[in-house]
């Protein structure tokens, strides 16, 4: 099968909250390639009007990349049908068995494009903010290859930002709880974030720089999560709290 008729195979998993078997059970391709079937599906999205404003990056914590078998950095693209408002509500009818994760979430100042260094980082970022992500992987029992996950546009599926705050910060030692239901499930600091949040702004402009996506001042980017992803059920009040930047929340019905 070609890239189109792969990224079709997902945008029809994730249209019908229906799990597919893993790609890679019967077609070999490699990481560019499976970037190349991301392409493809995001452009499923946009030909239904949805608007890209942001990157995510994945696996950027080791809590991470152990609970899901995998050991490298991934990137995926946010699209506005993607962001339930701060406090909103998720309905679990539309997804096929989503996950949630605490996160930190930047705000781009200028256009990025190249890729920056850690000391370039803060000029091009406006504002922080705790963030929520939902991951729902359109395969079946969450398992996938490096490769697959890649294609599935790094199971991005939904995701909630909390009030902005200034980018000055430091951010490479924040406490990072994820609450379901006034229980803190998750916790760790933003250290467990490449040991420094800022790093994931470097690497997301190094990846877009790489496979030429434009980073435009106003994208959203999902720095990664700083512990591993807790399933979601109904009724769920979820909310990540973030030292010295607060808490970002939503409801599932
Ligand atoms: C892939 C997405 C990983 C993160 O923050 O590490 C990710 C997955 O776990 O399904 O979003
Ligand atoms: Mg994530």
């Amino acid at each position: 099968m070609n890239t189109e008729q792969l990224a079709q195979i997902l945008d029809n998993a994730a249209l019908n909250a229906e799990p597919v078997e893993q790609l890679s059970l019967t077609e070999t391709f490699d990481i560019d390639t499976a970037y190349a079937i991301q392409e493809q599906l995001l452009v499923c999205r946009y030909e239904r009007g949805e608007k890209f404003v942001g990157l995510k990056m994945g696996f950027t914590s080791e809590a991470k990349m152990k609970q899901m078998g995998v050991n490298d950095l991934i990137w995926g693209r946010l699209t506005d049908k993607m962001l339930i408002e701060n406090g909103g509500q998720l309905n679990l009818s539309e997804f096929c068995h989503p996950r949630v994760e605490p996160e930190i979430c930047f705000l781009v100042k200028k256009d990025i494009d190249k890729e920056l260094t850690l000391e370039e980082a803060p000029e091009y970022i406006d504002a922080v903010a705790p963030a929520l992500e939902v991951i729902d992987s359109r395969y079946k029992n969450f398992k996938f290859s490096l490769e697959d996950v890649v294609a599935d546009n790094c199971s991005s599926s939904a995701f909630v930002v909390g009030e902005w705050h200034d980018a000055v910060a430091d951010l490479s030692n924040l406490k990072m709880e994820l609450i379901v239901n006034h229980k803190v499930v998750e916790a760790d600091t933003s250290a467990a974030i490449l040991g420094n949040p800022w790093k994931s702004v470097c690497h997301a402009s190094r990846l877009a720089a790489k496979y030429g996506q434009e980073f435009p001042a106003g994208s959203y980017l999902m720095a990664g999560a700083a512990t591993g992803a807790v399933f979601l059920n109904q009724g769920d009040l979820v909310k990540a709290r973030v030292r010295l930047i607060g808490e970002a929340g939503f409801e599932v019905i």
